[in-house]
């Protein structure tokens, strides 16, 4: 089976190797110029341009032996196995030419190495260019022969399945998953909570319906260590676990049935793909047998995995119960690995109640992380020393770095701008604290930006100008942001030990930072408070919030006046500590998320606020609320429309449409659930009746009414120039 050679000059190379290198160049050029796009085909002559790094078989055969630490030997197993899977493909169900690359370049790539996402996409994208189409919808007439752990395990026979074991794991003590155990016999449902509780699950939001009974059934048996919420909605099942997981740093479960379940879903999974967040979808597919026949079974969706693919950074079917921990293992790992996102696992509804023997597969070790270059790290140093005036952009992947970015913006005098997520990374009170309004008068000052976990949004799309001889230094874990926003100095790191490196580098260069920095700070937050003391009635209601909310509570933000005022004028004190939806900017997402939050933080006070609209998206999650006896303070402002769609149709088109809204009384809406419900006109009652509502246990909703048309419009301090 092993190959004697050494990595990267097997003689033949991989199937993937063959897939690029078996036709002759020219004819496959002409082919995909006859069936793609233009750009489909400047991508399959990047490809063809880097082929030396990117196809080439050492490549895949030094990330496997980094990441786990395998030998020569040990890598090719796993390449082999990879060829292996034409033939037998570990699933139970006709398989398409397309699944098999998926595996191999996803599943494989993907498994030993974060880092090659960016490869991931490229290479898929041009296999399925260059693959013909007939093939590549082909079905493969292959079925089950093992399953896929066993062939990754040195030296046993490949064809007598384990029990269960992880992926890789019999390779090297550094994969070993922790508190391995003996096979025991249980349900898929069974070993999946068994799982979360191995990871230290301790809430999970779910809907349960026919094909996830095993699994709510295991759940209630382990209910004195796993809170099992049932919201109204499965939007609402995603959304606490993202507020859950935002406002944690860790992962959120939930689970919904599949087809429709998943759907309803979608919105909170894609809000949690937007912020990088660790979220867990847990579904179920149409039992075994019935997967991929498109015989219309309950809740049948076409290739739901492919769907689930698209909405999360991995996903995968449990081909077998067997299985279940073995790939939720994998699951927690892909969460938390590298630039961390959602991630999906579905079971086929009969595995749930189907007992097998299970080992206890415990947990996989965290992937390492990237370290930064030190070369790049002192050219970095050297750019920051030299530099006038700098500044930092933090965003979401800086979230962990509070401490080493402070010190660091000390150390040059540097304002720290955050737009959204990355409020409270250096507290507002911080004289170099920058929202994106009092950032923009500090830009065009500007010569060198460093970005620590951040897309960029705020030069790129926002303020849409560079101050001329700019020079940026981008710190991301992720490499495909470096081909999508490239840097002068690119350090492909975690941000926290980055950023403490960065200072480190600079200390020895610099003594101090360069005279005259935080007067400018100073200058530029004073300004801009007056500017934003402007956006009445909006402002006032945060002063309110601001001053009954506890300095460690939490504010979850909407798409509503209230909700992008809040962006620019209200104080955040700690990283996580503003929830928002980020670049989705998810109306409606607000309330379910914030009482994710709450369970999360049962003792700190949580505040979320809506608009009229908004607010109804999921309003039956009062039920949830009181039921669960989740102390949310929920206040929505009322001002009879979406006024946001409202404002922006008559600005651009002098008329408006579909954006009036018709209300319940909302004080007897939230009374009618049991949630106890208030009417408050103007700040001064607002704060009151926030201060109450903080004082007793249990929801509580304030309705504040506001007059249509009254909000004077944020756009212009976020997107000056408009939008
Ligand atoms: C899921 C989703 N649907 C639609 C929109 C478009 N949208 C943005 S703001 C808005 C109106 C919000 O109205 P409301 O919640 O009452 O807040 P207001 O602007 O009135 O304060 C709409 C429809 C969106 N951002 N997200
Ligand atoms: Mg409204």
């Amino acid at each position: 089976m092993a190959n004697a050679s050494a990595p990267g000059d097997r003689a033949g190379g991989s199937w993937l190797a063959q897939a690029s290198r078996g036709v002759p160049l020219a004819w496959r050029e002409r082919r995909v110029a006859r069936r793609t796009s233009r750009e489909s085909l400047q991508l399959y002559r990047e490809l063809e341009a880097t082929r030396p790094q990117l196809s080439a078989v050492a490549r895949y055969e030094q990330v496997i032996a980094r990441r786990t630490g395998l030998d020569g030997a040990g890598v090719r197993q796993v390449l082999q196995h990879a060829e292996d899977s034409f033939a037998s493909w570990p699933v139970e169900r006709p398989l398409r030419f397309r699944d098999v690359v998926q595996y191999l370049v996803v599943h494989e790539c993907l498994t030993a190495d974060a880092s090659a996402v960016g490869t991931r996409t490229r290479l898929t994208t041009i296999i399925a260019e260059v693959i013909p189409r007939d093939l590549w919808a082909r079905p493969l007439r292959t079925r089950l022969r093992y399953p896929i752990a066993s062939r990754y395990s040195r030296g046993r026979d490949p064809t007598t399945p384990p029990a269960a074991s992880l992926v890789m794991t019999d390779s090297s003590p550094s994969t070993a998953p922790a508190g391995a155990a003996s096979p025991a016999t249980m349900t898929g449902g069974e070993a999946l909570v068994a799982g979360l509780l191995a990871h230290g699950v301790d809430a999970v939001f779910g809907l349960p319906g026919v094909q996830t009974y095993g699994l709510f059934d295991a759940l209630k048996r382990a209910e004195d260590r796993v809170r099992v919420i049932c919201p109204r909605h499965e939007q609402s099942c995603a959304y606490m676990a993202l507020g859950y997981a935002v406002s944690t740093g860790r992962p959120g479960v939930f689970s919904v049935v599949p087809g429709p379940g998943l759907m309803n879903a979608a919105a909170g999974l894609l809000t949690a793909y937007g912020l990088n967040a660790p979220v867990l979808c847990l579904t179920g597919e149409v039992p075994a047998a019935w997967i991929g026949r498109g015989r219309g079974h309950l809740h049948e969706m076409p290739d739901q995995l492919a769907v689930l693919r698209q909405l999360t950074k991995w996903s995968a079917l449990i081909d077998e119960p067997g299985q279940a921990q073995a790939l939720l293992a994998l699951a927690f790992q892909q969460m938390t690995a590298g630039r961390q996102g959602p991630v999906g696992l579905e079971m086929p509804w009969d595995h749930f109640t189907k007992k097998v023997p299970v080992a206890a597969a415990g947990t996989l070790p965290p992937v390492p992380p990237p370290v930064a270059d030190p070369a790049a790290v002192s050219e970095a140093a050297r750019l920051l020393a030299a530099a006038r005036a700098p500044m930092i952009m933090v965003g979401g992947g800086a979230l962990a770095a509070a401490p080493e970015v402070r010190a660091l913006a000390e150390a040059l005098g540097a304002p720290v701008v955050a737009f959204r997520v990355g409020l409270g990374i250096l507290s507002s009170e911080h004289e170099l604290s920058h929202t994106i309004a009092s950032g923009r008068a500090l830009w065009d000052d500007t010569d060198v930006l460093l970005a620590i976990g951040t897309r960029l949004e705020i030069p790129d799309f926002r303020w849409r100008s560079k101050p001329a001889g700019l020079k940026t230094i981008r710190i991301d874990i992720d490499p495909r942001e470096f081909e999508r926003v490239p840097a002068e100095v690119e350090l492909l790191a975690d941000a926290a030990p980055a950023t403490a490196a960065l200072a480190a580098a600079l200390a020895r260069l610099r003594p101090g930072p360069q005279p005259g920095r935080r007067a400018a700070s100073r200058a530029a937050r004073a300004a801009t408070e007056v500017a934003v003391g402007r956006l009445t009635p909006q402002i006032e209601f945060l002063h309110a919030i601001r001053a009954a909310l506890p300095r460690d509570g939490y504010f979850v933000d909407e798409m509503c006046q209230v909700g992008y005022t809040a962006w620019l004028g209200l104080p955040v004190y700690e990283p996580r500590h503003f929830v928002t939806s980020g670049y989705q900017g998810t109306l409606g997402y607000g309330f379910p998320t914030a009482l994710g939050v709450k369970v999360a933080h049962p003792d700190r006070a949580v505040v979320s606020v809506a608009g009229d609209g908004g607010f109804m998206f999921a309003c039956a999650e009062l039920a949830t609320a009181a039921q669960y006896g989740i102390g949310v303070t929920l206040v929505v402002f009322d001002n009879g429309s979406f006024g946001n769609v409202r404002r922006d149709q008559q600005r651009a088109f002098g008329r408006r449409i579909a954006s009036d809204l018709l209300n319940p009384d909302f004080v007897r809406l939230g009374e009618s659930f049991g949630v106890p419900s208030c009417r408050a006109e103007g700040p001064a009652a607002l704060e009151r009746e926030l201060k109450a509502a903080f004082g007793r246990p249990g929801p509580a909703l304030i309705v504040v009414p506001v007059e249509r048309d009254s909000e004077a419009s944020p756009w212009e301090l976020i997107i000056p120039g408009g939008r």
